[in-house]
């Protein structure tokens, strides 16, 4: 059961993050709307929300699940790949060592939070832009001790590796065709978004509900089937920005 989630507001100068999809502006306002509105929904399954405000010298800081890894037992205070997001750590590192005993990830090391799915005591940790093996190393280490097994995969495609596979119940992962195969997630059910919706893999079960992005009309009929009450959401401005659903959130 998720009891808090921290979250912080897009600010007015949202557009000027880090973003491969050159020629699609976010509509500020949009944006607020829809962060709005996903604050809403997590109320409304059961959890307390701390909204922070917008941080203007972090455009990007409403990723705010980029900047820390986090299990019931510890909190991992990242260290993001991107130079221009690096102070947002400090915010949510304060406010994160009130709630829990926190560590860090070190230079050399770089890891962002939109790279670790954890599911069961399995942490997979993808490579990609912006974690590196060191970081993966040190998180591998940290978590070690409370029994967590940690396995690397190589990002294929995308941001994150949660661009590409998240959990949408207990036993089932969603994700994409090409890192359906993938040996580590063999003990896990797959199922595979529909052709042309990969953009629907970054779903958030939380709390028996599955929020998924709005405008996947094929994979949103396949993830009805699973059971859990499913919730659209529209996060069309911050995938604009390669954002999606768990990246606005840390879960707590
Ligand atoms: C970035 O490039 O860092 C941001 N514009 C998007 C971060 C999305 N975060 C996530 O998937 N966890």
């Amino acid at each position: 059961m998720i009891r808090m989630a921290i979250t912080r507001r897009p600010g007015a100068n949202f557009a000027d993050g880090i973003t491969t999809r050159t020629g699609s502006i976010p509509d500020i306002a949009l944006a607020q709307r829809q962060h709005e509105i996903y604050c809403r929904i997590l109320r409304e399954v059961g959890i307390e929300v701390l909204e922070l405000p917008p941080a203007l010298e972090f455009p990007d800081g409403c990723f705010v699940e980029d900047t820390a890894v986090i299990t019931p037992e510890l909190a991992v205070i990242s260290r993001p790949g991107a130079t221009s997001r690096r102070g947002e750590t400090r915010e949510i590192r304060s406010i994160l060592g009130e709630i829990r005993p926190t560590a860090e990830i070190r230079s050399p090391g770089t890891l962002d939070g939109g790279d670790v799915l954890i599911a069961h005591r399995e942490v997979f940790i993808g490579l990609s832009g912006r974690t590196n093996t060191e970081g993966a190393r040190q998180l591998a280490e940290l978590l070690a001790p409370m029994g967590y097994r940690a396995k690397t995969i190589s990002v294929p495609e995308g941001l994150h590796l949660k661009s590409s596979v998240t959990q949408v119940d207990e036993n089932t992962l969603l994700l994409t065709d090409n890192l359906s195969r993938h040996p580590a997630f063999r003990d896990f059910r797959r199922w595979v978004a529909a052709p042309g919706e990969t953009c629907a893999c970054n779903c958030l079960w939380i709390n028996d509900h599955l929020l998924v992005p709005d405008g996947f009309p094929e994979t949103r009929r396949r993830l009805d089937r699973l059971g859990s009450p499913v919730i659209a959401i529209d996060s069309s401005e911050f995938r604009k920005m390669d954002g999606g659903l768990t990246c606005l959130s840390l879960r707590l």
